[in-house]
């Protein structure tokens, strides 16, 4: 039986990815799977119209931008977003998708919980993953009630259409996934993790350059800020 999910693939320029994972991703479990392109040149789009995924444009660049035109053009009442860079494990999408049937209203695949694993583990510094968890500190310190939620960034995450709709996100770019889970906190939604292995990038770049995305996530914070529990009712 499919599931009433779609599974959003966000893509720009992940065809070395795509073609790794493409046997992987569970389309049969899925009512809908379709892409959502940020204007890849090379060979994404044509590699996903051979797989048979409808590829959705969006209006201008960025992943906050894609998360609202899946919004948009999905028919399912659940939508997992996954990313065919390689990061992420494509056996953990049915698990998100589970989450939500078990009654969360966010579920997000952790790379910080107990059990999982990131990218820099094993590196001596671990710049990223540390400034990663600085963001999510703050978050859990100035929105949340509820558990402490590990991984407040990993765009690797599941949700209701119709809560992705409520929550009228208005971020652009990377850190729309902040934007969500912050929104979610501040209205005391139900946010499940999964602890996830992140794996490395399959090939290509990563778009999300530390500084200018370190930058747009501060400025998350302090727009969120007036919905902060120092502002709002305690
Ligand atoms: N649709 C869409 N996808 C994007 C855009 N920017 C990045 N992505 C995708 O989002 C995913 C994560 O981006 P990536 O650069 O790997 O960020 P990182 O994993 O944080 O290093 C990848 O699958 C990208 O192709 C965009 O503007 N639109
Ligand atoms: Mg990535």
């Amino acid at each position: 039986m499919t599931r009433d999910s779609a599974i959003v693939l966000l893509t720009l320029d992940e065809i070395t990815g795509l073609e790794l994972l493409r046997g992987a991703i569970p389309v049969d479990s899925f009512a809908q799977v379709f892409a959502v392109d940020g204007g890849s040149t090379d060979g994404t789009r044509e590699l996903l119209a051979e797989m048979g995924v409808p590829v959705y444009d969006q209006p201008i660049p960025g992943r906050g931008v894609a998360f609202r035109v899946a919004a948009d053009v999905a028919r399912t009442e659940r939508l997992v977003f996954f990313s065919p860079d390689g990061n992420e494990d494509p056996s953990d999408i049915i698990r998100l998708d589970d989450l939500l049937v078990q009654g969360a209203d966010l579920a997000i695949a952790s790379r910080f919980a107990a059990g999982a694993s990131n990218e820099e583990d094993g590196h001596f510094l671990r710049p990223r993953a540390r400034v990663n968890q600085g963001f999510t500190w703050i978050a859990n310190k100035l929105f949340n009630r509820g558990p402490y939620v590990t991984d407040t960034i990993n765009g690797f995450r599941a949700m209701r259409r119709q809560a992705l709709v409520e929550l009228q996100t208005t971020v652009k770019r990377f850190p729309i996934e902040y934007q969500i889970s912050i929104r979610a906190m501040q209205r005391g939604w139900r946010i499940a993790e999964l602890p996830t292995n992140e794996l490395p990038r399959a090939g290509g770049e990563s778009k999300c350059l530390s500084w200018p995305v370190g930058k747009d996530h501060l400025k998350v914070l302090l727009t969120e800020l007036p919905g902060s529990r120092w502002f709002g009712e305690r």
